[in-house]
């Protein structure tokens, strides 16, 4: 491995994870300087650059130790291990940590006339796919044989054009499914943006910047969903209270002046504060509800 001092993390130049990638980078307190071509940014608050790339080179570019970290979708890199696997290559890059966005899934859909309601219609029958590896894992697991197609792209129309008789294809809304008269069966993987990394650990400089960067994604992640809820109530309904905010922090009791029947409540909630959960809070006995973001947390 060849050393060096500075980080340097991969992410796509322009797609799907670009923004938000760069968008979680600047949150964690990392800002860059541009350069000409927009291929390669020098970190100017830590010593941590950025490489603008496609996010299929990712994976690749940190097994060549070319780049240490990288921004890529879960499927992606899964699917590019396996394919190093079945050429009999060791693992040389891992995924470090969820970065919350970029989530979708990878499923099995087919045209609703097809035939093919159940994973077990599927045996004998063409997938079509850009993840052949993922599919292939998938279908041994069940023990299923099909055959299976693989395309680089427009997999949504392989079997209008008869050449298969499903896809396996990202999804998230569903939407391109529906305008292709296909029909969602089973999902093959969960994935979201993920922090990939080398297996093996930085043996200089870059390993302490590392642990810096994921311990700072850490708190940009948590704060990211994390409010700061107020209240006032009785304190007979403290207990149904707390149960209605079984994610948040052991609560701040805070005596009211002249009100001993009553408290003040101050708590961290980690999950979302629907309206619907204000308005249970408030049927509790809650009153001056009051639910505020959170700017940063070290905890
Ligand atoms: O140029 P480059 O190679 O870098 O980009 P790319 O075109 O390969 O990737 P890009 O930007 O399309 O996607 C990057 C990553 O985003 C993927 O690898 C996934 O991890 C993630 N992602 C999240 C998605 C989606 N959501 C998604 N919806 N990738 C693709 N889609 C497709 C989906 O297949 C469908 O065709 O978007 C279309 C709309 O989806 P529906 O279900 O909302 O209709
Ligand atoms: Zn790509």
């Amino acid at each position: 491995m060849t050393t060096r001092d500075r980080l340097r993390i991969a992410i796509q130049k322009s797609g799907r994870l670009s923004e938000p990638a760069r968008d979680l980078l600047a949150r964690a307190g990392l800002s860059f300087r541009e350069s000409r071509d927009r291929l390669f940014c020098y970190g100017q608050s830590l010593p941590i650059d950025l490489l603008l790339v496609r996010d299929d080179d990712i994976p690749g570019l940190i097994a060549d130790g070319v780049c240490d970290l990288g921004v890529v979708g879960r499927n992606v890199l899964r699917e590019q291990a396996l394919e190093r696997a079945a050429a009999g290559k060791q693992p040389a890059f891992t995924e470090l940590r969820e970065l919350g966005f970029g989530g979708c899934r990878l499923a099995i859909a087919a045209p609703s006339d097809a035939g093919i309601d159940a994973i077990g219609d599927l045996a004998g029958r063409r997938i079509a796919t850009s993840y052949p590896q993922l599919l292939r894992a998938w279908l041994q697991g069940l023990g299923i044989n099909a055959q299976i197609v693989v395309l680089s792209g427009s997999v949504e129309i392989a079997p209008r054009l008869g050449q298969a008789d499903a896809i396996c294809d990202l999804v998230s809304s569903g939407a391109t499914l529906v305008a292709n008269q296909l029909r969602e069966i089973e999902t093959v993987l969960e994935t979201q943006a993920v922090l990939a990394g080398p297996v093996l650990a930085f043996g200089d400089e870059r390993a302490e910047l590392a642990e810096l960067l994921l311990r700072r994604l850490q708190g940009v992640l948590t704060v990211r969903d994390s409010k700061l809820v107020l209240m006032q109530a009785p304190r007979d309904a403290l207990p149904e209270l707390l149960r209605l905010l079984g994610d948040a922090d052991v609560p701040t009791l805070t005596s009211i002046e002249g009100r001993s029947e009553d408290v003040s409540v101050q708590t961290v909630c980690r999950g979302a504060v629907t309206w619907q959960r204000l308005e249970d809070m408030k049927k509790a006995g809650a009153r001056g509800l009051l639910v505020v973001p959170v700017e940063r947390m070290l905890a």
